[in-house]
């Protein structure tokens, strides 16, 4: 039996769901509302001592942390390959995840709360608000969610989240300038995970941060957006209602993040 225990908006979920389906692998949904604290539950806590999601439990053995997830799933299941068989485009794969999971997974926690979930987050009451934030086993990660909760777009996290994100839109534009694909001429996990993360800034009104400059990276979207597995890895576990609110709530967000974004570029520019 195949397990994943996740939630509809969670990125390194998606991702997960997203390998999942590209490859055709089956599997039983265990549906944890992190944004209702059920995360920090003792039973969910032995299960992922971190206290997020996703987890994966395959037959009774239990797989952590979505990059190693992905991986696990494609070797052990049948379905196209998405890790590169020439070890140069499977390290050039794994920069990729490296970066998502290093860099641009933390930004990507700042960047929603500061534009969508904060808005929620601010109306718990003060106990309810202390458990979600002080239940949080990692420090950083707590100090981080707590201050983009707090400050939003004013966060001091905000402007290297931003910056982060534009980094990685660059580095996409010029690596589809010399491959099909992130990594390679075939579809990999390296451009699973940049659909998650695209899609991200897609759901909070942002896509403008590569529509106007960069159209390769608007070429991949276009493909990857239509893809079979896209609508129901993504959507299909997205609530609705959910997914209203993030969209009002980013578009609301979005001239304080474009305005810190064009200080951004003057800033770079002078
Ligand atoms: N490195 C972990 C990160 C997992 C993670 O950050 N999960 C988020 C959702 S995308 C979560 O469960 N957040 C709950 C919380 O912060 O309380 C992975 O890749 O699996």
């Amino acid at each position: 039996m195949l397990e994943l225990y996740h939630h509809g908006s969670s990125a390194c979920a998606t991702k997960v769901r997203l390998t999942l389906d590209e490859k055709g692998v089956p599997w039983e949904s265990r549906y944890i509302d992190i944004l209702k604290s059920e995360q920090f539950t003792a039973e969910y806590a032995r299960l992922n001592p971190k206290c997020v999601v996703p987890t994966l439990v395959h037959d009774g053995h239990v797989v952590r942390e979505s990059t190693v997830i992905c991986e696990y799933i494609d070797e052990v299941f049948e379905g196209p390959s998405l890790v590169p068989d020439d070890p140069r485009m499977r390290a050039e794969m794994r920069l990729w995840t490296k970066m998502v999971d290093e860099d641009l997974h933390p930004a990507t926690q700042v960047v929603t709360f500061a534009a969508s979930h904060r808005v929620g987050a601010l109306k718990k009451t003060k106990e309810e608000f202390d458990f979600y934030i002080n239940s949080i086993p990692d420090p950083i990660r707590r100090a981080r969610k707590r201050s983009a909760i707090v400050d939003g777009w004013k966060s001091s996290e905000a402007t290297n989240a931003l910056l982060t994100f534009n980094k990685a839109i660059k580095w996409m534009e010029d690596s589809l300038g010399k491959w099909t694909w992130l990594a390679g001429d075939d579809y990999s996990l390296a451009d699973i995970a940049m659909t998650i993360y695209l899609n991200r800034l897609h759901i909070l009104s942002m896509s403008p941060m590569w529509e106007r400059k960069c159209p390769k990276v608007s070429a991949f979207w276009e493909t990857v957006s239509a893809r079979s597995a896209f609508q129901p890895a993504i959507y299909d576990w997205l609530p609705g209602e959910l997914e209203n609110e993030m969209r009002a709530n980013g578009a609301q967000s979005w001239p304080e993040a474009e305005a810190l974004l064009a200080e951004l570029e003057e800033e770079k520019a002078a």
